[in-house]
């Protein structure tokens, strides 16, 4: 059975449709990042086609190689990095890439001219989910290039995320969403896997105002800040201030971050003793994200300061990260501010 969803509008609207249009926006366009958005977006449905066959085609489980995140590769993150290597770096349309599973930036082959988008991407985020069949999916950055002519360098994927031009993320999970905002509001589509295609379903996502979840993995909890203990507290209702949120928690950011943004809420990865700046990586995961939560009306903090003003030093940086509802987050930041940084952060709001 065909699945055919009108937009808002009642219309049924491809992915290609919509990118095209967003060109309106862009006048000077040249139609170049359209075709690297519909790329990527062809990525993801191979992506998904081999994800729905993995248990037949013997892609489960570990490759044996560790990557530079020091963590087990899985096979489909090897063969999702492939796909997307291979759907955007032969096209003229980047100058370089780069993945969080390789260790140095992805130059495009040498017989092909260099483009002028940066592409930045998370194959497949929260693999350990993998051979448990749940939810996980790819994160994507585009900027443009800083420097002017031959390869691109790791100079133009060390930008702030205020230089984005697009960012998005593909979910792999009951169905297949892709999401992305090129900063005119974040779009979701959902494939149609009986005719190929993504069909616009969540036109303008905006984060509800009432928060609904929190999503953490408190199994950590000991090793944080009091701040961060005492927000946590408070979210349960502990503070005796506020009804308590319901906590949900996959442990593949990607799909605790797409819930969190349709239903409302707040996620977070905090730094903890052992590991001051966390676990997640502020260019693959943290930035791209933050551009799609403020998109929303949300907001994204590293606990003290908006995750999109950070300047990232190093390709795989660490960051802690706060994403979600406005009011969550910034909440977030005041107790950190108020229990473990003195006068560094914004005062705390009671
Ligand atoms: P994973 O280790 O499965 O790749 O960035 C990696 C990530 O998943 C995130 O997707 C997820 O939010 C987080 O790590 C889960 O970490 P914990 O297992 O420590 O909760």
């Amino acid at each position: 059975m065909t699945l055919i969803l009108p937009s808002k509008s009642g219309r049924v609207v491809t992915i290609e449709r919509h990118i095209l249009e967003t060109q309106k926006y862009y006048p000077q366009a040249t139609g170049v990042l359209t075709n690297l958005l519909y790329d990527i977006a062809l990525a993801g449905k191979m992506i998904a086609s081999q994800m729905s066959l993995a248990g037949l085609a013997q892609v489960l489980g570990k490759t044996g190689d560790v990557n530079v995140q020091g963590e087990q590769v899985m096979k489909l993150d090897r063969l999702a990095d492939d796909i997307i290597y291979h759907m955007t770096a032969t096209t003229g349309r980047v100058a370089v890439l780069a993945s969080e599973e390789h260790e140095e930036i992805i130059p495009v082959p040498e017989q092909t001219t260099p483009g002028k988008y940066i592409l930045m991407f998370d194959p497949l985020d929260g693999s350990s989910n993998i051979d448990y069949d749940a939810g996980v999916g790819t994160i994507f950055a585009i900027y443009n290039r800083v420097t002017s002519e031959g390869p691109g360098t790791v100079d133009d994927c060390l930008q702030t995320g205020r230089n984005l031009v697009a960012a998005g993320y593909i979910v792999y999970g009951v169905s297949t969403m892709f999401v992305y905002t090129t900063g005119h509001g974040v779009h979701g589509f959902t494939l149609d896997p009986s005719i190929g295609e993504f069909l616009l379903t969540h036109e303008n996502i905006r984060i509800p105002p009432e928060p609904v979840y929190y999503s953490t993995n408190t199994g950590n909890q000991e090793k944080w800040s009091k701040g961060v203990r005492e927000f946590t507290k408070a979210l349960h209702g502990g503070n005796g201030k506020a009804k308590p949120l319901s906590m949900r928690y996959v442990g593949a950011l990607v799909v605790d971050f797409h819930r969190t943004l349709l239903a409302g809420g707040i996620f977070y990865y905090p730094g903890d003793k052992g590991k001051p700046q966390g676990k997640l990586r502020l260019t693959y995961e943290a930035i791209p994200l933050a551009y799609i939560a403020e998109q929303a009306g949300g907001y994204a903090s590293d606990g003290c300061q908006a995750i999109l003003d950070i300047r990232p030093q190093q390709l795989h940086q660490r960051t802690p990260l706060f994403v979600g509802s406005s009011s969550l987050v910034r909440a977030a930041e005041a107790y950190i501010a108020k229990y473990d940084k003195g006068e560094e952060c914004p005062p705390p709001v009671e």
